[in-house]
């Protein structure tokens, strides 16, 4: 059997059995002469990895196809620079675009192979913290799906994001692994290498000419691998950067016994891309994160200048053929370094290369909370990049400049990219801004806000640059691949297009009081809840009841996401329920997972609580039945892909004006959970989609918020006006929780009673009555299966696609290759 096949996969219609055949010599072959391995002899990890093999040899065929279309017709492509890539697995959802799931999991039976089984071994890239790098693993697959030619550059880090361990309560961070045993999806790519320069000096070598010489290079080295679109259509790549030295070794230092000096600009140059910093949505304040930060932006930059040169010998028509996306501020520099490719490398003058620059690029902002938004120290930029700082400092004067003649009342101190108040740092966001020419938002709210406050300044300026463009999720991964049970139903009642088109899952809304449609959907959750308990016992020891309200919050632990709130609610219950053991509770496990950064002391805290308040309720035989608290430890995505469609309730319940926008609300929502949550990022926006009667909505608003910050309310007064929320405090505080050692959580609830910034107090007696509606809703089990049938039928314009749609032709203007080539 040939091991090349010849054909695009989608588009070959072999016979079932010749297919299955097919892919059985195929595995064997890999098996065989890839891993040198007897099918006798041959491990899990073995069979993994030649399925893996054999599935990739798919994926190139249609990536080949892809990239070849994409060269001879020139079309325009987008180029997303992120940090962050939250992959997760791969085989299972290759395999599903492709259409190869059921003859590759025939064939691995056929083979002896649980194929299922085998899919869970492989590992979690987990090149990312949460929202920000899941969106762009999302964007990845949605692009491909959707036709739009499109390359993702990121940084290969050798280790992704940290793994949790739970110990006496606590987080316990172990380094995450995932290259280990190698990356069979990946490729290397040699001849795609380039340069990369930090410090040294500035020279003028001519009028209008400088030459920056810089004191240490190290190689940035390409690495691609295909991502699938549904149906194998088409194909983008997503290409990340690994660190080499230029001199891995001086035989020099090794020969004079030296055997760490030796090695010693390999490490410097390789810890570049060693590890993914664990922060979500806080800069590290660290020179290594800004080296990241350039490394990755200038290997990017120079990679699509030079394969545009060679394409179309000039850089005049770059903005016609090229987008390049910023996901958030972390490649803002590639505003600088575009500048420098153009007027030192390619000689352009000022005013050409700025039109060029401000034309291809675009920005998305993904946050508004001050303390996240990106600044360097001059003095450092200047040191490690020193011919950017002058670029930097060039584009501001002219920017300046231009403002001042404009509106000479302008507020030049809060426009300026470099912030003089905090000694002198570069504003990220701004550069960001000023060098693109649309910058988004990623909900309605969120680009509102941007225009309100964080950039209200650099909006009068650019008064038309600032647009929406709502968040979404692949209904691939979230939907198909996560919960085959209700794809099915869905399949049946709206039609098997549905997974061609996910708007059809409308008809859906048709059926929401159709009595066997609400037992099938029953059905349906109880299965994928069972398979979430059996999780639950394995890595909590705790047994839950599948019949029982699964309540659900997973997602970063931060103070403004608030999972303080929930388990000071649930406390709340807790007590409710022992001085009314005979009252009609709702019966409720309460499932909480996320990590928290590995230096955020409060994050931590609120984790050790949940797991100490969870000992407790656990081991209380009143509750017994009504309510059970557990911590998932190691929240990643395969686990939130196990844990979504078992959610009867999802927790969206930050502090409001303060998420951005959530995801995992859009995948909830969609597989038809119904969401507790505040007015506050995409909430808004399910819950204008679904209905105000399918969500349960509490809280202060946005405004609201804004307005309690300019007049806070003293915590006591607060707490005196809460039914319940003294007992609670107190009992945290004062031990209850933790009886081993008292104080443990006294300086968190002191937090909240001095400075309740979060409003965690404010808005507890809202939320308390909010969860009350829940269990009146899930009380009357035909009006729950209703609300649930509502969202999934309002949700697909969730789908990442829609988002992609609205990029493609709003601020890439890219025709989606699709539509173009129909
Ligand atoms: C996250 C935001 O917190 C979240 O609201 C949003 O849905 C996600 O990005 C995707 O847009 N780091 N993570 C985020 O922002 C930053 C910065």
């Amino acid at each position: 059997m040939n091991d090349l096949s010849d054909k695009r996969t989608a588009a070959v219609h072999f016979e079932p059995d010749d297919q299955v055949d097919r892919l059985k010599s195929e595995i064997l072959r890999k098996l065989t002469y890839s891993l040198g391995k007897a099918p006798a002899a041959a491990q899990a990890h073995d069979w993994l990895t030649a399925g893996i093999l054999a599935t990739r040899d798919h994926a190139i065929d249609v990536w080949q196809a892809s990239t070849k279309e994409s060269y001879a017709t020139g079309r325009k492509r987008v180029y997303y620079l992120s940090l962050e890539f939250l992959i997760g697995r791969s085989l299972a959802d290759t395999l599903n675009n492709l259409g190869l799931t059921e003859p590759m999991t025939r064939a691995m039976r056929e083979l002896g192979v649980d194929l299922p089984e085998i899919e869970t071994i492989e590992p979690d890239a987990a090149l990312g913290n949460g929202g920000l790098g899941r969106l762009a693993a999302c964007y990845m697959e949605a692009m491909a799906s959707t036709g739009v030619p499109a390359l993702g550059y990121g940084i290969r880090y050798d280790h992704g994001l940290f793994k949790q361990g739970i110990e006496n309560g606590r987080q316990i961070e172990r380094p995450e692994d995932w290259l280990s045993f190698r990356n069979p999806w990946e490729f290397e790519r040699r001849e795609a290498s380039y340069r990369i320069g930090f410090g040294g000096s500035v020279a003028a070598s001519g009028p209008d000419q400088v030459v920056w010489t810089p004191e240490e290079t190290v190689f940035a080295v390409a690495y691609d691998t295909p991502v699938v679109g549904w149906r194998g259509r088409d194909s983008t790549t997503l290409r990340l950067w690994r660190a080499r030295a230029m001199h891995p070794l001086s035989l020099d230092a090794f020969n004079k016994g030296d055997l760490v000096g030796a090695v010693a600009e390999r490490n410097r140059a390789e810890a570049i891309s060693k590890v993914l910093y664990p922060n979500d949505s806080t800069p590290a304040g660290q020179e290594l994160r800004l080296r990241q930060e350039f490394f990755f932006t200038s290997a990017s930059l120079q990679d699509l200048v030079h394969r545009h040169h060679r394409q179309f010998g000039s850089l005049d028509n770059l903005a016609e053929k090229a987008a390049i996306q910023l996901n958030d501020t972390h490649p803002s520099l590639a505003v600088a370094e575009l500048m420098r490719l153009l007027l030192d490398e390619h000689k352009f003058n000022w005013e050409k290369a700025w039109e060029i620059t401000n034309a291809t690029i675009s920005y998305t902002n993904h946050t508004l909370l001050p303390e996240a938004l990106e600044t360097w120290p001059v003095a450092l930029v200047e040191r490690l990049l020193p011919r950017h700082m002058q670029i930097i400092f060039g584009i501001n004067a002219r920017f300046l400049d231009a403002v001042r003649r404009r509106s000479p009342d302008a507020d030049l101190a809060s426009l300026s990219l470099i912030d003089e108040h905090h000694g002198r740092r570069v504003r990220m966001a701004n550069l960001a801004f000023v060098g693109s020419h649309t910058v988004n938002g990623v909900s309605a709210l969120h680009s509102n806000l941007m225009k309100e406050t964080v950039f209200a300044q650099l909006h009068r300026a650019f008064p038309e640059r600032i647009t929406n463009v709502t968040n979404g999720i692949t209904p691939r991964r979230w939907l198909l691949n996560a919960n085959p049970g209700l794809t099915r139903l869905l399949q049946e009642v709206c039609g098997e297009a549905v997974a061609d088109d996910i708007g059809l899952v409308r008809q859906f809304g048709a059926h929401a009081d159709d009595r066997a449609v609400q037992e099938r959907l029953a059905a349906i959750r109880r299965d994928n809840k069972l398979r979430l308990a059996k999780v639950i016992q394995q890595d909590c020891g705790v047994v839950v009841d599948p019949e029982v309200l699964f309540d659900v919050q997973i997602k970063r632990v931060h103070e403004y996401k608030r999972q303080l709130l929930n388990i000071l609610e649930t406390i709340a219950l807790y007590n409710a329920i022992r001085s009314e053991p005979y009252r009609d509770w709702a019966p409720r496990v309460k499932v909480f997972a996320g990590k928290a950064a590995s230096n955020y002391t409060t994050a931590k805290s609120i984790i050790n609580l949940i797991n100490d308040v969870a000992a407790v309720v656990n081991n209380d035989i009143t509750t017994r039945d009504r309510l059970k608290v557990v911590f998932l430890p190691n929240y990643n995505v395969s686990l939130a892909e196990l844990i979504i469609p078992a959610a009867d309730l999802s927790e969206q319940i930050s502090t409001a004006g303060m998420e951005a926008s959530g995801t995992g609300n859009m995948k909830f929502a969609l597989n038809g959970a119904i969401t507790i949550g505040t007015l506050d990022g995409a909430n808004i926006e399910i819950g204008e989609r679904v209905g105000a009667d399918n969500i349960v909505i509490f809280g202060l608003t946005a405004d609201e918020v804004e307005i309690a910050k300019r007049n806070p309310r003293p915590s006591a007064e607060v707490i005196r006006a809460t039914p319940h929320l003294e007992g609670v405090l107190d009992a945290v505080a004062g031990g209850a929780y933790s009886p081993g050692e008292r104080d443990r959580y006294a300086q968190l609830v002191e937090g909240l009673r001095l400075n309740d910034w979060f409003l965690v107090l404010r808005d507890f007696e809202s939320y308390h009555q909010a969860q009350r509606r829940v269990d009146a809703l899930w009380a009357d089990r035909a009006r729950w299966w209703q609300m649930s049938v509502a969202n999934t039928a309002h949700c697909a314009w969730f789908s990442a696609d829609r988002a992609i749609g609205e990029y493609a032709e709003r601020i890439w203007h890219v025709p989606a290759g699709q539509a173009a080539r129909a």
